[in-house]
């Protein structure tokens, strides 16, 4: 028996990595410097991992920006736009990820049902050869500087041509094919160093995989086992129960590691077992959460496991990579007694591994402490305030009492917008200052009325901008607020935040998921006043800003003692409260997004019709029960919609905007073919680039919508939140967006 790690946090307890690579970004400091800090944290957390006891520990699981850019990176396949620069240069790597002047970054996209974002690689124009394995560099220097004889970790090639954009099943035969040598290559070099043991990341045998696409696994494992000698594979899958299970077991690796925290892989090996050759990886501790595991209960499930598979070797494991969580709970000082004692962040993670380890090897009674106290710490949240209400129950069948046609008749009798209504998503530039005046407030080294008078100033030059531009419909700009799910979790009962809770979500930039400890509770308005103070100051309609159910849980830490349908219906009855507080306060367009509904899809399609339908019915619990003259806005950040256009329809949105303008004609197509009727926004210029959009590139983006989009049904708007960007690009995109929609009315005016 075993521990083990699949990956560990990157970005250092206080965000020393994020604030490291955005230094050298800056130009604050050298490459040098840049490696030389970003080394010390490698060995810190090795060094850790060691001491945590840990027997396999994940190498080569670091990254300057993202694993899957790096093998892409790893392997030359560098999109066209790039290929004139070195592929070895680091510089090069961050132009891919982040775009230079003259050639757009490459997309990016959810890895997963996570809140990470990994970089899209592209194939196509490419040749692969091997630039640099990575693997053997970081396997050598943990080897040199702490005699770790690491595991590295590396995405598997089903996995990575599955990930790269414009995946087609006939191509990846020969895609797989093209990087087998190059894999063979990095394995063999391994091996050949001395590594033990390498860990090849194949989640994607957690989605539903075709019978094409398992034979190429089958085929690729079969290759490598008989190309590459002396090393163990440890193939690595997570998130889901693996597809096609009897096959994968058969495969000629020397292990396997299963998630048994996510989807039902116990029963797989009860009901087929489990080779007794191979080595068992069991995922047994949460990766993707920050809770406490119940140690006993962990415990039964390991000899759950031990019995279904009786292999000579498990391998006590987090369920993922650590990646998904904070690194520890040590620094957290601010948090109520009860909810610290509940968390384990990846730290306290590898000690729970450990423990188990331990009782497994040991017998239970070696480390009878560490049960007790975690079955206290369990006792202690669930007897705790945070679980003392019983929920009020959710109505199953929320719905508008009136048909959107007969809405947006009112709703237009007392909006009276022009035809093609400009507006923005929402949150507004929030500029260093606004930054800066948060922190001195959290400190306290400014008092409450200061911070608010403050918010409330830039309220006020944002209005005046807005009106300036002419924007039809303004927004307050959300200067209050942090990361719009944070902000809720201070603000509704039942959740908790924390003040270092970091964890990646793209490149360099964090986010900080509240905790979601109990049952959540709406105590009073949250933002009925900084919308109506920004109402006070214009004759122009101001948005009533939101986030909504899907996204707050999907954001969040949910603990896992509570059933996430149930705390999704909570939320959203607290949010209905919210929703009815603003429409009381005389607020007629009120916006609940819903950024996260794509990505929180189950990676099992059999599990999608109950997921929308739970996401679907959340949302009409937050917002169905307004008056029909009231506009409920969504907004939602991705592309692919197809084949979730029926959820969308769904929410009964009377406006939704959407994120488009990388993928402008696709997105309108998907409306075209589903003749869909409501209002819309398709996003007319990409705010995730400094960069002011022509008015011709402008004027072509809303005209190629409205060849199919009927323009009683068209918005012009962003395609997301500005709140990431410099005030004085903003204003100017901004003005060209209003002068094109200006062109627009006129000439479509004529035609009437
Ligand atoms: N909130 C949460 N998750 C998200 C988003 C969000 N996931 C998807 C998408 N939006 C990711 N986008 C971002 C955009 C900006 C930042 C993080 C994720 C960001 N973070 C600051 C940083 O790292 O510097 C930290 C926050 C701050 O200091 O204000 O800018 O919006 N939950
Ligand atoms: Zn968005």
């Amino acid at each position: 028996i075993l521990s083990a790690n699949l990956g560990y946090p990157r970005i250092g307890e206080k965000r020393e990595w994020k604030k490291a690579i955005e230094a050298f970004w800056k130009g604050d400091i050298n490459e040098a410097s840049l490696l030389n800090q970003t080394k010390q944290l490698r060995l810190k957390a090795l060094k850790k991992q060691k001491e945590q006891g840990i027997d396999v520990i994940p190498v080569a699981d670091f990254s300057f920006y993202d694993h899957v850019l790096d093998t892409a990176v790893a392997f030359n396949i560098i999109p066209k736009r790039f290929q004139h620069h070195d592929p070895s240069a680091l510089s090069t790597y961050f132009a891919i990820a982040r775009g230079e002047k003259d050639a757009v970054a490459a997309e990016m996209t959810k890895w997963f049902n996570t809140n990470y974002h990994y970089i899209v690689p592209e194939l196509k124009d490419t040749e692969p050869k091997l630039i640099e394995n990575r693997a053997l560099h970081y396997y050598q220097e943990a080897k040199q500087e702490l005699d770790i004889d690491g595991k590295p970790v590396i995405v598997g090639p089903v996995t990575f041509v599955k990930l790269a954009k414009g995946y087609q099943e006939d191509e990846l035969e020969s895609w797989v094919n093209k990087l087998l040598p190059l894999y063979e290559q990095v394995l063999q070099e391994l091996a050949d160093a001395g590594a033990t043991w390498v860990q090849v990341d194949e989640p994607v045998l957690g989605t539903n995989l075709s019978e094409k696409e398992i034979e190429i696994v089958e085929n690729v494992y079969q290759t490598i086992a008989q190309n590459v000698n002396g090393i163990q594979i440890i193939l690595q899958t997570y998130f889901e129960t693996v597809q096609h299970y009897e096959r994968v077991i058969q495969l000629p690796v020397s292990g396997i590691g299963l998630d048994f925290v996510h989807g039902d892989n116990l029963s797989l090996i009860q009901k087929f077992g489990f080779p007794t050759d191979k080595v068992l990886g069991a995922g047994i501790i949460n990766g993707r959460n920050v809770w406490r595991a119940d140690l006993e209960e962990k415990y039964q499930l390991l000899e759950e496991v031990k019995q279904a598979a009786a292999v000579d070797t498990l391998i006590v494991q987090p369920s993922s990579s650590l990646l998904h969580v904070p690194v520890t709970k040590q620094l957290e000082e601010k948090l109520d007694d009860v909810v610290k004692g509940g968390l384990s962040f990846a730290d306290e993670k590898l000690t729970e591994l450990h423990t188990l380890t331990t009782a497994l090897r040991d017998g239970k009674e070696t480390v009878k402490e560490a049960f007790l106290a975690s079955t206290e710490a369990i006792d202690a949240l669930n007897q705790s305030e945070y679980r003392n209400q019983t929920p009020e129950a959710a109505r199953q069948d929320a719905k508008r009492d009136l048909p959107f046609a007969e809405r947006k008749k009112r709703q237009q009798e007392k909006l009276n917008l022009p035809l093609l209504p400009t507006t923005t998503i929402g949150s507004l530039p929030q500029t260093a200052e606004v930054k800066r005046t948060r922190t001195k407030w959290r400190k306290a080294e400014i008092t409450n009325e200061q911070y608010v008078q403050f918010v409330e100033s830039e309220t006020k030059k944002w209005i005046q901008i807005q009106e300036d531009l002419d924007l039809d419909v303004l927004v307050h700009g959300e200067f209050e607020r942090t990361d719009m799910v944070e902000y809720f979790g201070e603000k509704l009962k039942g959740f908790a935040v924390t003040e270092f809770g970091w964890v990646q979500s793209y490149g360099s930039r964090c986010v900080k998921p509240p905790l979601l400890a109990g049952n959540v509770e709406w105590e009073k308005p949250i933002t009925v006043k900084e919308i109506e103070y920004a109402q006070s100051l214009t004759d122009k309609p101001v948005k009533g800003m939101l986030t909504g159910p899907v996204t707050i849980l999907n954001w969040s830490f949910v603990h896992e003692g509570l059933p996430r349908f149930n705390v999704q219906d909570q939320i959203a009855l607290a949010l209905e409260k919210e929703v009815l507080a603003l429409e009381k306060a005389g607020v007629g367009i009120i916006q609940v997004d819903e950024p996260a509904l794509r990505e929180g899809l189950p990676l099992d399609r059999l599990k999608w019709p109950a997921y929308f339908d739970a996401a679907v019915n959340a949302f009409l619990l937050a917002t169905s029960t307004v008056k029909p003259e009231t506009q409920i806005h969504t907004h939602m950040c991705y592309s692919e919609f197809g084949e979730i256009y029926e959820a969308i329809d769904g929410l009964d949105a009377d406006v939704i905007s959407i994120e488009t303008s990388r993928s402008h004609g696709e997105m309108v197509e998907t409306f075209e073919t589903n003749d869909y009727k409501k209002d819309i926004g398709l996003g007319v210029y990409d705010i995730h680039s400094p960069r002011v959009p022509t008015l011709d590139e402008l004027e072509a983006n809303i005209k190629r919508a409205l060849e199919t989009i009927d323009v009683e049904q068209f918005w012009i708007n962003p395609d997301c939140g500005l709140k990431t960007r410099q005030e004085p690009e903003t204003i100017a995109a901004l003005e060209k967006m209003v002068e094109a929609a200006k062109l627009a009315r006129k000439e479509y005016a004529a035609i009437k």
